[in-house]
């Protein structure tokens, strides 16, 4: 049967740009999905490097001009992966223009703009979301699946770490095409907008919402060369964060990211501990969650280590057979196959940009927080 094609315009064809792509690509061969994506235009800044992405990656062309794959009335849907502070704009002017987005986390450079983008796709009533991946890690969505069947009982602890350890150079300058992250104006915040969003857009999906932290930050190199004006600039981000805080119900929350644990590149860990079972996940080793059971027999109860491959596990039975691996590039097809599956329903998928918001106000209050040195509430989505 032929499917309705789904014309897809993408801003940004950088790292994001291609976890993307490909998710397009790979999900009408292993999701039935209810449309045909058509890869139709790709933007980006230098136009040599969006003329040979879209060559390599199939789009039909290529534009350095964000502006004209937004009017385009040939676009049905708008994916943004840009740097953090041009996220606004093109958002706002997508919905605008009645296009369905999907838009990359953090979901904006601050809550102002987090808010009026808000504002503006649900007055628009365009479907949208925003792109935490890790959701979509068939051990975490299993998790989530445990947690809501109440296995785990009372939740009394939530703890999640997201380690790296790229920017301990001094040499790794601010700014430009690959380090923008570091650059504030571009990022708007450190690891608490670009690491710790993830823990804390998974820990709320899991346990609720986040009533109030308490955070600590440091930023370790004071001053970095920038890319784009190659003079040693002020550095603004936060380079690592630590925050306790309280979940709404009455758990407690201990979360740590920095880009300074030297040999860790993505640690992306969490441990839930209920009063009947706990769960534990790290992101080396995404098919496995570690799950103790108190209601197991005495003698052999211990922590389970379980491969989530079997086909009656989240997503598992799209892929291969049971025993075989899918990683990280598959939350994205994941990610993409709930979108069109929303779509064609009309509806958003989580998480849409309301609950990415509510995400915004917990990391807006972590960097109050530990700017003031004080408790802050977190501000209700
Ligand atoms: C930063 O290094 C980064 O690429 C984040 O921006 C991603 O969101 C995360 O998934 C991996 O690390």
């Amino acid at each position: 049967m032929t499917k309705k094609k789904l014309n897809i315009g993408l801003i940004g064809y950088g790292f994001m740009g291609r976890t993307h792509s490909n998710a397009y690509h790979r999900v009408k061969n292993f999701f039935d999905v209810p449309y045909e994506p058509v890869l139709q235009v790709v933007c980006g800044l230098v136009e040599a490097e969006a003329k040979a992405f879209a060559e390599q990656w199939g789009y039909k062309s290529h534009t350095t001009d964000w502006h004209k794959v937004v009017e385009d009335e040939n676009i049905d849907v708008v994916e943004i992966c840009v740097p953090n502070n041009l996220h606004a704009e093109i958002a706002i002017a997508a919905a605008k223009a009645g296009k369905a987005i999907c838009c990359e986390k953090p979901l904006a450079l601050n809550v102002s703009e987090a808010e009026e983008m808000v504002k503006v796709v649900e007055e628009a009533g365009v479907p949208n979301l925003v792109s935490f991946n890790y959701r979509r890690v068939p051990a975490v969505t299993l998790a989530k699946q445990l947690i809501d069947e109440g296995r785990l009982g009372k939740i009394f602890h939530y703890r999640a770490n997201f380690l790296q350890d790229w920017t301990i150079s001094a040499k790794v300058p601010q700014g430009g095409m690959a380090t923008w992250r570091l650059d504030i104006k571009a990022a708007g915040s450190g690891v608490t907008g670009d690491l710790l969003a993830h823990c804390i857009d998974t820990a709320m999906w899991q346990n609720g919402p986040i009533t109030d932290v308490c955070a600590m930050t440091e930023t370790f190199i004071k001053e970095r060369m920038h890319a784009e004006t190659g003079k040693v600039e002020p550095v603004g981000i936060d380079d690592a964060c630590t925050f306790l805080c309280h979940f709404d119900n009455g758990s407690l929350g201990n979360f740590e990211s920095t880009r300074y644990a030297r040999g860790h590149k993505a640690l992306y860990t969490f441990e839930i501990n209920g009063e009947k079972a706990s769960i534990a996940w790290d992101l080396h080793d995404l098919h496995r969650l570690s799950y103790f059971d108190h209601s197991d027999e005495s003698i052999v109860r211990g922590w389970r280590s379980i491969h989530v491959t079997d086909s009656d596990m989240p997503y598992m039975d799209k892929w291969w057979v049971p025993g075989l691996q899918i990683g990280y590039e598959h939350t994205f097809v994941h990610q993409v196959a709930d979108f069109l599956q929303n779509l064609a329903e009309g509806k958003s998928t989580s998480p849409d940009f309301r609950e990415a918001l509510a995400t915004q106000y917990v990391c807006d209050a972590v960097l109050t927080s530990a700017k003031n040195k004080k408790w802050e509430t977190v501000k209700k989505a």
